[in-house]
């Protein structure tokens, strides 16, 4: 088309369309803007992270979306950041452009795909487990940090499916190595979900804290009141495991437990449950304005440590 890419925020799309978002961008932006493919999910789609540069030296933050596929504002919104720190730069402040921000829109496409095509509901992966067997391993569960304990199941016909052992799958064996290997850039990790409108800093595998809560809660805080100024939507923000439920093997306590990022968050992106996570397409807009400014306050954050 005219504008060499079919992404709106408009409606939900497919995984195609976004990748071809993304490569578009880093051909149009090629000093700003890569994309790199840093591994395959299960069933062979690739894992596109776009990197949008800061400055030489500058700190690293990690955005992603989509690990459970049926929360399809998550990619949306994750979209929606990247339009805006690309093609509306100038709009948002310096701090934006203090960081190397690298962002993984669709860490389950498999799943995502599925989703459209088959199941409005799915939420894990697509590992297939033998004839007459339930397929899929929850991501959010496969993670390293405090594997397989409350929260967690390991039986694979339940939604909370941890998988065989610690990174199982491909989709989080990627993503956790490459954030290792850009080992001690990254100040920063978000992980989008939906929904219920919550900012969730670690421990998730128990209703515990670590010792500089009063850092994750702080800006935490922050974060809540930039998201209400933007988009209208009051989040509330507070340990995972004591604010909604113990979950063990999720992606945001590997980040802190494992990985050592300092500002590490879960946030359960609209509603509250009056559409759960069939969210009307003209949501989109407003939530990812809320996203926007969640992510431009966790880059001051970094920006001062
Ligand atoms: N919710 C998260 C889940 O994986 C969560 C909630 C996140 C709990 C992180 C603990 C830690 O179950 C959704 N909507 O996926
Ligand atoms: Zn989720």
């Amino acid at each position: 088309g005219r504008k060499g890419h079919r992404m709106t925020w408009h409606s939900y799309h497919r995984l195609a369309d976004i990748h071809g978002f993304l490569d578009y961008l880093a051909q149009t932006y090629p000093q700003l803007v890569s994309v790199e493919t840093i591994g395959n999910s299960i069933e062979g789609r690739p894992l596109k992270v776009v990197k949008i540069s800061g400055q030489p030296g500058s700190p690293a933050i990690w955005l992603d979306g989509g690990i459970h596929a049926r929360e399809w504002i998550s990619p949306a919104s994750v979209t929606y950041i990247i339009s805006e720190l690309v093609e509306n730069r100038d709009a948002h402040g310096e701090a934006v452009k203090n960081i190397d921000w690298y962002i993984l829109p669709v860490v389950n496409p498999d799943g995502y795909e599925y989703s459209h095509r088959s199941d409005r509901l799915w939420r894990k992966n697509r590992r297939a487990s033998g004839a007459g067997r339930c397929a899929g391993t929850d991501l959010n569960r496969n993670f390293d940090y405090k594997w397989g304990g409350a929260g967690a199941s390991k039986e694979p016909c339940k939604e909370i499916y941890a998988g065989s052992g610690p990174f199982s799958e491909p989709e989080t064996y990627v993503l956790s190595n490459f954030i290792q290997s850009k080992a001690g850039t990254v100040k920063g990790y978000v992980s989008f979900h939906s929904y219920g409108q919550y900012i969730l800093h670690p421990w998730g595998y128990a209703r515990a804290y670590p010792s500089d809560h009063a850092d994750l809660s702080n800006v935490g805080r922050k974060i809540a009141n930039a998201m209400y100024q933007a988009g209208g939507a009051s989040y509330t923000v507070g340990g995972a495991a004591a604010t909604l439920y113990p979950a063990s093997g999720g992606s945001d306590d590997w980040a802190r437990g494992t990985a050592g990022i300092k500002y590490t968050y879960t946030i359960e992106l609209r509603d509250r449950g009056f559409f759960g996570f069939i969210l009307p397409a003209q949501y989109i807009i407003p939530t990812g304005r809320e996203a926007l400014a969640a992510v431009k306050t966790l880059a001051v954050a970094v920006s001062e440590l």
